[in-house]
């Protein structure tokens, strides 16, 4: 027969007493309320559910009590803990509820909130016309060819033919170097880039030159002392003033419209014989008003210089005239420019103005 079960504590437990249970749980919920926040209510955790708690001792005293009273004591220390549980989690949940709605508020963007307005620079229309103009003749298969801005005398003038008692040579046009009679000067055309081009390759040559020149004319409506041009020279077998002419209306039909056509009109250039100025219709009135603010009622645009290269050039270029020849011409991008956007002055292309350069976007 097995005796009677002695293996409890007979004495009675303080931490089982009802009201002490009570009590602990009376203290954990004062303390969880009194949280203010989660760090807070993370230390108080620990007092009130941790291994040493109250509620923890009275649960581990279940054990030593007689038979007849552990469900009862059991049931009260549960229920006591679940009470004790359920309050921190309740109380967890709003701390949490409330940091939210605290980041959601602090870290809240008004996006309507004006911000410091930084103004893009713009690129400068003088910089997109001479791309599209090098669109235009690359397209046709040509190179661009480049040469310094101060260059030599011999090229600038002698080389092209440009004898010593030339009125382009004297002060009035010229920037010179000093020493002034050191041959060196700023160049007053792209024409020079010709010579280099022609000693440096040798024919076929297709190529456009663009690039800034310098005269000592007095900036007004229509001029700048510093101002852009592009040069077009080819050098091959057989070509003759009928290849320039589609060179030429390629070229403004590119930049200008469709079914724009261009003029020659004889001239003189001693780089250049024959020489003509080149006209091109006008893309406005197409020479049909007689009122027409952009050709002055002519129906033509004057662009620039051009010609057969003169055997004289070809020949101090070392390119033999008897086997070949060539075209070239001349003329300004602010002019272009000018014509094409109808810009009356020429202040407006040099003072660098971003609003200007801004209204022709990035796109001409
Ligand atoms: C020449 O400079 C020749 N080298 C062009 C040439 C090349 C002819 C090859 C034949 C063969 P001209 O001096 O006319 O030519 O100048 C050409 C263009 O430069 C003019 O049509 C004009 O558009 C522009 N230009 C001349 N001077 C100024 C200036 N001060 N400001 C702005 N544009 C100018």
């Amino acid at each position: 027969m097995s005796g009677p079960n002695t293996n409890h504590d007979p004495v009675p437990v303080a931490a089982l007493d009802p009201e002490a249970i009570e009590q602990a749980v009376q203290d954990a919920l004062d303390a969880c309320a009194g949280a203010t926040d989660l760090a807070g209510l993370k230390s108080i955790r620990h007092s009130h559910q941790g291994d040493k708690s109250p509620l923890a001792l009275a649960n581990r005293e279940i054990g030593g009590l007689p038979p007849g009273e552990k469900a009862e004591a059991g049931k009260r220390v549960g229920q006591a803990r679940g009470r004790v549980a359920q309050a921190f989690k309740a109380r967890q949940a709003e701390l949490e509820a409330e940091r939210d709605e605290r980041i959601l508020v602090e870290e809240t963007l008004d996006l309507t909130v004006g911000t410091p307005h930084h103004r893009l620079g713009a690129r400068h229309p003088i910089s997109l016309v001479t791309e599209r103009i090098e669109d235009i003749f690359v397209g046709m298969g040509w190179e661009i060819a480049e040469g310094p801005e101060i260059e030599s005398e011999w090229l600038t003038f002698d080389a092209l033919n440009i004898g010593k008692d030339h009125p382009a040579r004297g002060e009035q046009d010229t920037f010179f170097v000093e020493p002034q009679d050191g041959g060196v000067i700023l160049r007053t055309h792209t024409s020079p880039v010709q010579i280099r081009t022609m000693l440096e390759r040798t024919p076929p040559i297709y190529v456009l030159c663009p690039g800034k020149v310098f005269r000592t004319d007095d900036l007004d409506a229509t001029h700048t002392p510093v101002f852009h041009q592009f040069e077009g020279l080819v050098v091959d077998e057989g070509i003759t003033m009928a290849h320039l002419r589609g060179a030429l209306d390629t070229f403004v039909q590119g930049l200008f419209g469709e079914g724009i056509i261009t003029r020659l009109r004889p001239n003189y250039f001693p780089f250049t014989e024959p020489s003509a100025e080149i006209d091109c219709r006008c893309w406005v009135c197409q020479g049909e008003d007689a009122r027409c603010r952009t050709c002055g009622g002519t129906g033509w645009i004057e662009l620039g210089g051009s010609g057969m290269v003169n055997r004289r050039v070809l020949a101090s270029a070392g390119v033999d005239p008897d086997r070949y020849t060539g075209f070239a011409f001349g003329l300004g991008i602010e002019r272009s420019l000018m014509l094409r956007h109808g810009v009356a002055d020429m202040h407006d292309i040099i003072e660098g103005d971003v609003r200007f350069s801004s209204a022709f976007g990035m796109e001409i």
